[in-house]
């Protein structure tokens, strides 16, 4: 045994680190607050603690560079084990300091320090490596990781790339495919895929630690020179074989990357790695980066990053408020929604009580649940064999009392709410006491929906958004009388399931669909005035939105949907009407506000919906006019920020991150823009103001600013700054 870090050797650089001289084999000592150092045998090992996640944060940095020297002047030091505590290795480099002004030492300095070394450096990786956090992995010599590690670069989804050699190391270890689709997609990989390509040596059963230091003892050991994968050229050259390489990769990308910098610069960052010498690539990784930070686009994907964490954060709820914890669901309606929440339920592994008031319609849903899971093994994302295990959790039933063992009742039945009543009123008769009931509803008052049972604090409104299987929002509606624990209980079922839970508080359309309300209104006048569906699409689809309104009412049955609604309300609306009268229902009859070829989801203009539409006009004694892309844009994203101020005035939504987490994840607006809110700040709240005052005056009180919008505007504040913390028990009220 050599001599341990109290300094029996004499030319131990580490000296100045001992305290009380009680240092000695298997005893960790502080480098600083989040790194230590230990010695195992003949192996220097150096841990790094930074709770939540070890991102490397100044300290991190700064106590990783010293132990390396440290380590590295050890003589009797043969190897280095770099391992994390806690639930993961390094998940990359702090995110939170990327806007305050660089503090050295860099990544780069210990990166540099490892390559160097003669003695080989070890990472043993749990948990997930990812960014900066894989990229000092990839400086080691050598990586070995638990069976359950993770590893990624998924810096595209901060709008940046990797800058930590990242783009340069990994296409030589893996080879520039498998780079290219964790680098430009931010895709992980698992531990077996990693050793099969190359970018880990050796999956370690047992205790980790262990596991690398007698890996470290083994290579050491040997004499050779341990590699560095600068050095690597083999898998380089096999690309560089391929020349159709790249421009292939970015066709494939193209559709899901649209609008967005970052994956484009990441493939040409890779390029690089291909066609330029190591430090040449290295230079071009770090000015690419550089620009990339100082993009409007990064600058909201960073936003966005906590503005999703902190979605999850309920101001006055306790963290350890009891929740409903739930073994079995059950699920009343066997509809789109009803199936698709299904679906989801039985994916998280949670047997469901599926209950239809006719054998048709629960033949139909499970009907159509089978196709949608076999449509996805088909796409190889699942087996056969998961198709019917799923299917097997679902349980259908005609007898409403099937629910009484269900600790989660979610109601899906036709958005009405005398139909919704009734149907509540029988739920309360049969689920069982302290079960979770949740309503679906996508606007309806939660509220009288919870009257109608004996037990409104065990009722919350659970929004999916359609198709519930695939979108990832979920609306989770706080009613007046909703406990603490239905409300921490819905946010845990839909973060088991999958999705992403943001609390809302109980107004018509809630959040989501109050807005779209407002840019609907505002579509349709559009129309009136001269525009065209198709204009009015593209500019939002242009925007970074997915489709615009009206390709989505064709999609989702909107004009059916509306019709019926304004049926029961007694209102007009002349395009709408003429539309339904005609049969246009959307997509599924192959004609809306736009024509389909059979079988195509292409929307193509058609002659007799602009007749009906220039009918409109003249019915409204309205002179049709060019009106350009810029005030459609401003025509329907305005009156959307300006209903977000109002629902945050009400209260009906915590703070504006969660209406920009709402907008991304139920319908699709573009990270790269932030979100409504956060677009608010980018163009200037007294901007807008001043547009919504100039668009009120021309055309009405529709456009008059939110009362929140215009003081914010006038005290030069952003809504990115909000530190309002209502408390959860206002949130709807
Ligand atoms: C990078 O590395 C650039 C380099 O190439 C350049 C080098 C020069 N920084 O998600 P969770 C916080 S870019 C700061 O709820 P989970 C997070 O805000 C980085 N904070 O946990 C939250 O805080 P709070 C590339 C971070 O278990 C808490 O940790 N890496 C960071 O569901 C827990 O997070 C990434 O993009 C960070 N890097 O998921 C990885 N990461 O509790 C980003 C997390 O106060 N991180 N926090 O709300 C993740 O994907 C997930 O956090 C992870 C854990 C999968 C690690």
């Amino acid at each position: 045994m050599g001599p341990n870090w109290t300094g029996h050797h004499p030319r131990a650089a580490w000296r100045g680190l001992l305290n009380d001289g009680k240092v000695g084999e298997h005893m960790q000592t502080k480098v600083n607050d989040v790194v230590s150092l230990e010695r195992r045998g003949n192996v220097a090992v150096i841990s790094i603690d930074n709770p939540p996640v070890n991102a490397l944060s100044h300290p991190v940095r700064e106590g990783l560079l010293a132990s390396l020297r440290y380590a590295i002047a050890d003589e009797d030091a043969r190897a280095i084990v770099l391992v994390c505590a806690g639930r993961t290795f390094v998940a990359g480099a702090d995110i939170s300091e990327f806007d305050k002004p660089p503090q050295p030492p860099s990544l780069h300095e210990s990166l540099d320090a490892i390559e160097v070394s003669t003695r080989p450096v070890v990472a043993a990786i749990h948990g997930t490596a990812l960014g900066g956090g894989l990229e000092l992995a990839l400086a080691c010599h050598y990586r070995v990781a638990v069976g359950s590690a993770r590893f990624g670069l998924p810096e595209v989804n901060l709008g940046i790339i990797p800058g930590a050699g990242g783009t340069q190391r990994l296409p030589r270890l893996v080879g520039v495919n498998t780079a290219l689709h964790m680098i430009a997609t931010g895709a992980m990989i698992g531990a077996t895929e990693a050793l099969q390509s190359g970018l880990i040596d050796q999956i370690v059963e047992g205790d980790l630690t262990e596991g690398g230091v007698a890996f470290a003892r083994q290579v050491s050991a040997e004499p050779r020179q341990h590699p560095r994968v600068r050095d690597r050229d083999e898998k380089l050259a096999e690309a560089r074989a391929e020349p159709h390489l790249f421009d292939d990769f970015r066709a494939s990308i193209a559709r899901k990357s649209r609008g967005f910098l970052a994956p484009g610069v990441a493939v040409t960052a890779v390029e690089a790695a291909v066609n330029l010498p190591f430090d040449a690539g290295i230079a071009r990784e770090r000015q690419l980066i550089a620009e990339l930070l100082q993009s409007e686009q990064s600058k909201a994907q960073r936003y966005f990053f906590f503005a999703e964490r902190k979605s999850a954060k309920i101001p006055g709820l306790a963290a350890d408020t009891p929740v409903v914890n739930v073994s079995r669901a059950a699920v009343i309606g066997a509809g789109t929604m009803g199936g698709g929440i299904s679906m989801v339920l039985a994916n998280a592994g949670i047997p469901v009580t599926l209950v239809e008031q006719n054998a048709e319609n629960l033949e139909r849903g499970l009907g159509v649940m089978r196709k949608n899971w076999e449509a996805t093994a088909a796409r190889g994302g699942s087996s056969q064999g998961q198709v019917e295990e799923r299917l097997a959790r679902i349980t259908p039933t005609l007898n409403f009392e099937d629910i009484a063992d269900a600790d989660l009742v979610i109601e899906a039945v036709y958005e009405q709410l005398k139909l919704k009543k009734d149907v509540f009123a029988q739920v309360d008769r049969y689920a069982k006491q302290g079960a979770l009931l949740a309503t679906n509803t996508s606007g309806l008052d939660v509220n009288q929906i919870a009257l109608a049972t004996a037990r409104p604090e065990r009722v919350v409104g659970m929004h999916f958004f359609s198709p519930a299987n695939v979108m990832k929002l979920l609306e989770v509606v706080r009613g007046d009388r909703s406990s603490d624990t239905a409300i921490a209980s819905a946010m845990n079922m839909g973060k088991k399931m999958g999705k992403v839970p943001v609390l809302v508080g109980v107004c018509e359309g809630f959040v989501g669909n109050r807005m779209l309300a407002a840019r609907g209104k505002q579509a349709d006048r559009l129309l009136l005035e001269g525009a065209l569906p198709h204009q009015v699409d593209r500019v939002m689809f242009d925007f970074g939105l997915p489709m615009g309104p009206y390709a989505m009412a064709d999609l989702a049955a909107g004009i059916e949907l509306r019709w019926r609604r304004r049926q029961e309300t007694g209102e007009m609306d002349f395009i709408g009407d003429r539309l339904a009268e005609l049969g246009r229902f959307g997509q599924k009859v192959g004609k809306g506000y736009y024509r389909y070829e059979p079988n195509s989801r292409a929307p193509l203009p058609d002659p007799e919906v602009e007749e009906i539409i220039r009918e409109a006009s003249r019915r409204e004694g309205l002179q049709r006019r060019d009106i350009s892309d810029q005030e459609i844009l401003e025509r329907l994203v305005y009156p959307m920020i300006n209903e977000g101020a109002r629902i945050l005035e009400d209260g009906v939504a915590i703070r504006p991150g969660d209406i920009d987490v709402i907008w991304v994840y139920g319908y699709g607006w573009p990270t790269y823009r932030g979100g409504p809110m956060f677009y608010a700040d980018s163009v200037g709240l007294a901007q807008i103001r001043d547009r919504l005052v100039a668009l009120q005056a021309q055309h009405g009180d529709f456009f008059r600013p939110a009362a929140l919008l215009e003081r914010m505007a006038r005290e030069g504040r952003r809504f990115q700054d909000w530190e309002q913390t209502r408390s959860a028990a206002t949130v709807g009220s």
